[in-house]
């Protein structure tokens, strides 16, 4: 097979489709290795298209039956073919269209379509999946009223589409047969159907406006006990939309199905959301505090869809941004009001600080790289050869980012009221991210005459992370302080191939303040009529100036406040400075983000030392600042576990010249053992101190104790001390719960020493074997171990659990090799590349979409140390060179050689 030219496809080249298609009825004849679809479409020309418009239909994978127009079957020249579409010429204006067709379910491993997973159906559409079920107009701008029916053996008792269960039969054959119909008009990647033999959860709530509704959680027989926690986070994440959005769910009937084999986190189909078995699988044995945090996230991100998606959806790919960072968003705030919820003011703030500091971490870790790198794309693309490449870090998380800035501009009330415009504009339509900043707008130019978006629009068109440059001026005769705000975000990615006359623009950015005095005091700051302590500049030209009175001394400066806009801060604080806004900054993200920079600025020189072959030795003022952190009575344990974890490598690397992981991953171990040795006294107290006895609980305070005892292990163990490994001993020994458990198997394999390490390995799998989620956390802890190299990641892949097929289990073990093991993918004879390689191959044989995300982990190539880059760059051109390449892998790699930074 050769590898298929590529076709860039472009936002500005969209057309309306020149038909409607108000009704389709659906029906399957289910069988793992032939299944027939029957799709019967009323078909009505729209107006302005014109009379000789064709009907094409777009289907891949499919074997074709029939095809009849309104009652006629067509003979076999009455309609084009092709490996790609079926096209009808000379409809009458009006037409029944009716098409049979056959596909292969036990054959698709590419988990898009239709398919089997442990021995049940399953389907993913988005984005260009329900092709592979039936020709049709895939596109989310067609929206269509289902019928669906469903024909199978009894051994698939449960049968599920979207919408409400309107008849359930026995056929004579002694099949069973069903039928759902939707009554909200959709796109076809919001189809879903489910076949199986499933157990489930389930209750039944009010909504707000008195409805009853059934909430359903569906999974593999045996594991119902495992569900609790998803069917209550459901019930949350309702109650939640309705009292933030006033968004109620318009269903009778609301389904989750897990699913062990998956692509992604979950998908938001009408009704019936798919999930990883991942994101609702859990008890305290098997699921750590972070799974069901992200349990609880990802139900709420799927249901909070139904608005934000569902009812109105995005008229285009390139609009994706307009359901994900919206719902992505959503998510965040519900994340965040969960986690504070019942709490005191001050204990809430730290609370929605440490959903804030979660969200940035993960945000600079991916995205902040992708921003610079070959992949760079504006969160509205504007071109693609693969639309499932582009479901990106930018798409999801800095699109979050994008509309938190709205957010933050208009206010809670302001926002609302926004978004409450955007629903009575645009329900039940495919619409763009313009529709959206409209909306938004009609508010803001209510609220601050004579300004308005038109700037702000830019952050959906242009790609890149803006540099903000601070200076600071301070006249001590007049009291006055000036804060100077300049921004610049050169060309990135594809924007450089736009030839020198492409400019790009100031961004409009609101940027949250604070001045502190030299004792680390709040200083009031006149502002726009009001006494604050953060003063919300609005930076919407290359530079701009602030001044500040009645302020005596030269101030300290707290910058990005909550981390207000998706920015770079430049400013030169010395490291007395950022210890004084760590130990007193009252914002709590600035005050986690100054103690970041002072790790940040001693890990890099400390890899500095490294590279020069100079002896590593820690800065007493660094050691002094943490101490002051670790014993801070005034912060809570999942604060401290925050401020106390070193930045990652990841964020490390966007900041040296020339990237060098190893030398990074030596330095920051240096500084956990050394941190380790300086502060026992003090780890072993927060150890102590902060154990959580009694039944297992995943709420916040819990959880954020676990997460500072587990850090103060790891510390102390990193430092190699006897008495620690006897702590972790019996924590793994004793534990109650998989984070404690998992925690110190992690210190023990990393840092432990003698038999008991390997053996508690052994034991472990030999003890879940049955239990997939748990054997994905087993192959992803050595994947990641800091001894594990190529050999000992090619001898996992040996191992009887191991599969390919299974996105999980790839995950687990390749991925976190080739992402987060520093040491073992980028040894300098070039063998991690080499192994990258061959699975980006051999996984591209199977699942083109998780193969093309497994290439993205070389993305940065070219910003790598000499003795890197050469032997990825050659990685790279093997897997271009490579016959038979999927499009998915094609488009990042040659990205990759192409726009290299
Ligand atoms: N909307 C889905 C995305 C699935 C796309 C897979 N190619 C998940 C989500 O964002 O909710
Ligand atoms: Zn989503």
């Amino acid at each position: 097979m050769r590898t298929e030219t590529p076709v860039t496809v472009y936002r500005k080249d969209y057309q309306p489709y020149p038909y409607d298609i108000p009704e389709v009825a659906l029906a399957f004849d289910l069988a793992p290795d032939a299944t027939e679809v029957r799709c019967t479409m009323h078909v009505q020309r729209r107006p302005g298209a014109g009379a000789d418009a064709a009907l094409i239909l777009d289907g891949e994978e499919l074997e074709l039956v029939s095809v009849g127009v309104n009652g006629k079957a067509l003979p076999a020249g009455g309609y084009e073919l092709s490996a790609h579409s079926l096209v009808l010429h000379g409809l009458p204006d009006d037409a029944t269209v009716e098409i049979v067709s056959r596909c292969k379910p036990s054959a698709n491993s590419t988990l898009m379509g239709l398919y089997v997973s442990g021995g049940n159906f399953f389907t993913q559409c988005e984005a260009e999946g329900f092709r592979r079920i039936t020709w049709f107009a895939d596109r989310p701008d067609v929206m269509s009223r289902y019928r669906v029916t469903l024909r199978a053996e009894p051994q698939y008792p449960v049968l599920l589409s979207n919408g409400n269960l309107i008849a359930t039969r026995q056929l004579p054959d002694g099949r069973n047969e069903v039928e759902w119909e939707d009554p909200f008009p959709k796109p076809c990647y919001l189809f879903a159907l489910v076949a199986g033999n499933l157990t489930h959860r389930e209750t039944t709530v009010k909504t707000a406006s008195g409805r009853d509704v059934l909430l359903q959680v569906y999974s593999d027989p045996g594991s119902e006990t495992k569900t609790e926690w998803a069917l209550d986070s459901l019930v949350r994440a309702l109650r939640w939309d309705e009292s933030r959005f006033g968004l109620e769910l318009d269903l009778d009937r609301f389904m989750i199905v897990a699913v062990h084999d998956f692509n992604m986190g979950a998908m938001e189909n009408k009704g019936l959301n798919i999930f990883n078995a991942a994101y609702v699988l859990a008890d305290a044995d098997t699921a750590t505090d972070a799974n069901y945090e992200g349990i609880e996230s990802v139900i709420g991100h799927e249901y909070f869809h139904n608005w934000t998606g569902n009812r109105v959806t995005c008229r285009d790919w390139f609009q994706l941004s307009l359901k994900e960072g919206l719902t992505v968003f959503r998510d965040q705030e519900f994340s965040a009001d969960m986690m504070a919820h019942g709490m005191d003011a001050a204990a809430a703030a730290s609370a929605r600080a440490v959903k804030r500091i979660d969200d940035v971490v993960a945000l600079r870790a991916a995205q902040f790289p992708e921003d610079a790198g070959p992949m760079a794309h504006p969160i509205r693309p504007e071109s693609y050869q693969e639309i499932g490449n582009f479901y990106t870090a930018t798409v999801y998380e800095k699109g979050a980012e994008v509309i938190r800035m709205q957010h933050t501009l208009l206010g809670e009330d302001g926002f609302r009221a926004g978004m409450d415009e955007y629903f009575r504009r645009h329900d039940g339509q495919a619409v763009t991210c313009d529709d959206f900043v409209a909306a938004m707008e009609s508010v803001y130019v209510r609220q601050h005459p004579g300004r308005d978006l038109s700037v702000f629009r830019r952050w959906y068109r242009q790609a890149g992370t803006p540099r903000v440059t601070v200076t600071l001026e301070h006249d001590a005769a007049a009291r006055r302080c000036t804060v100077t705000l300049t921004q610049a975000c050169p060309p990135v990615g594809v924007e450089k191939k736009a030839g020198p006359d492409y400019v790009k623009a100031p961004y409009h950015i609101p940027f949250a303040i604070g001045l502190l005095d030299r004792n680390g005091r709040a200083l009031p700051l006149r502002h726009e009529g009001a006494v604050v302590d953060t003063a919300l500049l609005e930076l919407t030209t290359q530079s701009q100036q602030w001044t500040f009175d009645d302020i005596a001394e030269a101030p300290v400066p707290s910058l990005l406040r909550d981390f207000s806009a998706p920015v770079i801060v430049d400013y030169d604080w010395s490291d007395e400075e950022l210890a004084l806004l760590s130990a007193h900054d009252g914002n709590p993200f600035a005050r986690w983000e100054a103690g970041q920079e002072l790790a940040t600025r001693q890990i890099l020189a400390l890899a500095d030392a490294r590279q020069a072959g100079r002896t590593l030795q820690a800065d007493t003022a660094f050691i002094e600042a943490w101490r002051a952190l670790l014993t801070d009575p005034k912060l809570d344990a999942a604060f401290r576990a925050r401020a106390l974890a070193l930045p990652s490598e990841k964020t490390l690397a966007e900041r040296m010249r020339l990237v060098d992981p190893p030398a990074l991953a030596v330095a920051r171990d240096f500084l956990r053992a050394e941190l380790g040795r300086q502060l026992e006294a003090e780890f072993r107290q927060a150890f102590d101190d902060n154990q959580t006895p009694g039944a297992y609980s995943p709420a916040p305070v819990p959880a954020g104790r676990r997460a500072l005892k587990n850090l103060a292990l790891s510390h102390l163990m990193a430092a190699g001390e006897q008495e620690a490994q006897r702590l972790a001993e019996q924590q793994y020994a004793t534990a109650g719960n998989m984070t404690d458990s998992m925690a110190a198997l992690s210190s023990l394999i990393n840092y432990g020493q003698g038999e008991f390490p390997q053996e508690a390995l052994t034991a472990f799998y030999a003890r879940w074997s049955d239990n997939p989620l748990v054997v994905d956390k087993w192959f992803a802890l050595q994947a990641a171990a800091r001894s594990t190299t190529v050999q000992t990641a090619r001898e996992l892949m040996t191992h009887p659990a191991f599969t390919l097929r299974n996105p999980n289990r790839a995950r687990a073990l390749i991925f976190q090799f080739c992402l987060n093991n520093a040491r073992g993918m980028h040894h300098p004879d070039g063998s991690g590349y080499a192994f990258w390689a061959e699975q980006v191959l051999a996984l591209d044989a199977l699942n083109p979409e998780i193969a093309a995300r497994l290439a993205r982990a070389l993305d940065n190539w070219s910003r790598f140390v000499p003795t890197l880059r050469i032997p990825m760059q050659a990685a790279l051109q093997q897997v271009r060179q490579h016959e038979g390449l999927s499009r998915n892998v094609h488009e990042i790699v040659s990205k990759a050689l192409e726009f290299a930074a």
